[in-house]
């Protein structure tokens, strides 16, 4: 099992570049030094759109995608994709991908079990499951190429203008769903839900894009922050 290590970092749902600068902006502080991290932690959604075997969606991006890329020479990175960016293995050969079907991932924390994926494996339902392997195969995303322009332009506009922060209706008890999937850990740290809230041994993420906050460990504590 991996250690997650003092002075980690975890950045989750900053989905850029449409809801704002915040990521592009603490990977700029990361490669200049200003802000220092031992290890670091992509929750997913880090991008509003972007996904693998597709050129011109990088192009949104690029510059982030760039740092990322100098960034995972030097540091350990861990990326968990979400449903806004997957199969970002190949685009990413430094960093650990894991894709939807790889999480939850086990990590350590201390003597604790910490389970950490993006957040929407659990309590979702068939349609969701399936939309999501579609969404997800390199065939069909090939097939899609000729119409890649007129589809990822209509997207882009229909994500940039989403509404994507709001309080999530009886969260405890979605939480306690999810809960049931995770005897084993004695920690759950997801992203996906925007909701920068702690119940219980689950940890609800801030989003980067909605609260401005980010996640550090600091004396083998998650403390919320903004960097
Ligand atoms: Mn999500």
């Amino acid at each position: 099992m991996i250690e997650i290590k003092e002075n980690a970092l975890f950045i989750a749902d900053s989905h850029y570049p449409h809801h704002g600068n915040d990521f592009l902006v603490l990977l700029q502080k990361l490669e200049s030094g200003e802000v220092e991290t031992s290890q670091l932690f992509l929750m997913g959604d880090n991008f509003d759109l972007l996904f693998g075997y597709n050129d011109y969606i990088q192009t949104f991006s690029s510059k982030a995608i760039g740092l990322l890329h100098k960034l995972s020479t030097k540091l350990e990175i861990h990326y968990f994709e979400g449903n806004h960016d997957f199969c970002l293995n190949e685009l990413f050969p430094s960093i650990k991908v894991y894709s939807r079907e790889e999480q939850p991932k086990m990590f350590k924390l201390g003597e604790k079990k910490v389970a950490i994926s993006h957040g929407d494996k659990y309590v979702t339902g068939f349609g969701y499951d399936l939309y999501c392997k579609i969404l997800r195969n390199k065939t069909a995303l090939t097939l899609l190429k000729p119409f890649e322009k007129t589809i990822i332009e209509h997207r882009m506009k229909k994500l940039s203008q989403k509404h994507i922060c709001h309080d999530f209706y009886d969260f405890e008890k979605r939480v306690e769903a999810i809960l049931e999937n995770y005897t084993e850990a004695d920690m759950v740290i997801e992203g996906h839900f925007h909701q920068s809230k702690t119940i219980g041994k689950y940890i609800s993420l801030p989003s980067q894009a909605c609260q401005g906050k980010v996640a550090v460990i600091e004396e083998g504590e998650m403390v919320f922050k903004t960097l």
